[in-house]
């Protein structure tokens, strides 16, 4: 009987790599990924699949996500036996990827059988999660294919009939999948956004599905989100007042990024995305200039979403010439449920390598030049006649070892640069204190793209 099934099995590998040779060479697979040396009962496995096969496979380990491997082993249908699925591409065939299904025999033998023709020709990420309830796992895999999106399969894993192994349930195009619960009913859902590549305006969707008691996968709850954008970057999961928040960082042009914020509406029985605005079809509510992510900055186990906040009457100077930019500054800011609540405005100055927290009675009070790389600040009136007043301080970097400046108080030293502030009598009077600079100044900031300039 085994011998027969793995007959069948390479038949069919052999019959489909004929098949689709020719539809895959739009672009070279991603890496292929040996697994690392396997112990114990997952050695076996792969032996036994190895040796069913001639050794003819190149394994295929998901890219992303929590089962970073080619071979995922659990009682998916909680029969008491172990069972096993292995993603893996011919050597010598068509790059698509397939799925060889395990299951252990009375023997305790790993038996082969069945094979499944996967959707792309590598995987994003693979979730397994009994999603009905009712005792058996379904098992959702991200297939990278040619497209802007990818796409997702559910498989269901029949109790008893081997035929019903890793069945399709149903899939759907998305960009980013995550697995949570999104409408606090106790159960799971998937969680995912795409951008709608079949609609000529932009436009992009956040979604959630599932799978039903009768074993079928749909969509629940769908809503638009801001389609302007060239892509997304991650998935975050945050609990505010016991509702589930997801927050979606995406990519807008070169430098740009925002932050989707998606909440589960009892009333409507819905997704909502609160921060879209339905008149522009954007999310600009998160905006920023810079491709900063979401961050738990106070480590109070909440995401803060930096928003980008213009600083008024800023100028840069390169070399001279005034730049055609505004400077920005970082308002880090948490979604309450209901909106975003401001929790800290910071400067960073990336070229520099350092930030510098700005106490938010200055906003609005106060502006930056910037020469080159260092920050110059300045009282600033929008009411007066004249906006400008005088400077109030200054922060300002060196060479190690460089004399250092005339009035200027050393704040640190990192790597080959010094670090100085001067806070003038006029930045006296306005409050600044020696403590504002000192306690607010942080060196080696984590250099994730961006700067203050952008
Ligand atoms: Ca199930
Ligand atoms: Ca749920
Ligand atoms: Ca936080």
């Amino acid at each position: 009987m085994k011998t027969k099934i793995v007959a069948a099995v390479l038949a069919s590998v052999m019959s489909l790599s004929l098949l689709s040779g020719c539809s895959l060479s739009i672009k070279s697979p991603e890496k292929l990924m040996a697994p690392p040396k396997l112990t114990g009962d997952y050695q076996t496995l792969q032996d036994s699949f190895q040796k069913s096969v001639n050794g003819n496979v190149d394994f295929v380990t998901p890219l992303n996500g929590e089962h970073k491997s080619a071979f995922i082993v659990d009682d998916f249908n909680s029969d008491g036996k172990e069972d096993a699925i292995v993603f893996y591409t011919k050597k010598d065939g068509a790059k698509m990827v397939n799925v060889g299904v395990f299951q252990k025999n009375n023997d305790d033998e790993w038996e082969y059988v069945k094979n499944v023709q996967g959707a792309g020709n590598s995987i994003d990420c693979v979730i397994v999660e009994d999603m009905n309830g009712d005792n058996v796992k379904e098992i959702t895999v991200g297939w990278n294919i040619f497209t802007l999106n990818r796409q997702l399969t559910v498989y269901g894993f029949g109790k008893d009939n081997v035929k019903d192994y890793f069945r399709e349930l149903g899939s759907s195009q998305y960009n980013l999948v995550t697995l949570t619960d999104v409408d606090s009913n106790g159960k799971k859902e998937l969680f995912f956004v795409y951008i709608d590549t079949n609609n000529p305006a932009p436009s992009a969707f956040a979604c959630v599905a599932d799978v039903d008691s009768e074993g079928r996968f749909g969509i629940i709850a769908k809503t638009p989100v801001d389609g302007n954008i060239s892509g997304y970057s991650a998935i975050y999961t945050d609990s505010i007042d016991g509702s589930t928040v997801l927050l979606v960082d995406a990519y807008k042009n070169e430098h740009d990024m925002i932050t989707e914020v998606l909440v589960w509406d009892k009333s409507a029985d819905g997704l909502c995305a609160p921060l879209f605005d339905i008149g522009t079809q954007t999310t600009t509510a998160t905006w920023r200039p810079t491709r900063r992510p979401v961050a738990d900055i106070d480590a109070d186990g909440h995401f803060e979403i930096p928003v980008g906040v213009r600083i008024v009457g800023s100028t840069y100077v390169v070399n001279g010439e005034l730049q055609d930019e505004s400077l920005y500054y970082t308002l880090w800011s948490q979604f309450n449920g209901h909106k975003l609540k401001s929790e800290k405005y910071v400067i960073y100055n990336h070229s520099e390598n350092y930030s510098l927290d700005i106490p938010s009675s200055w906003v609005g009070k106060i502006t930056v030049t910037r020469l080159d790389s260092q920050l110059y600040f300045y009282r600033w009136n929008e009411l007066a006649s004249e906006h400008m007043g005088s400077q109030l301080f200054s922060l300002v970097s060196h060479a190690v070892g460089a004399a250092g400046i005339d009035g200027y108080k050393r704040l640190a030293d990192y790597e080959d640069k010094a670090y100085e502030y001067c806070i003038t009598a006029d930045g006296k009077e306005f409050g600044i204190k020696d403590k504002n600079i000192k306690d607010g100044f942080y060196v080696a900031v984590n250099n994730i793209g961006g700067s203050i300039d952008e």
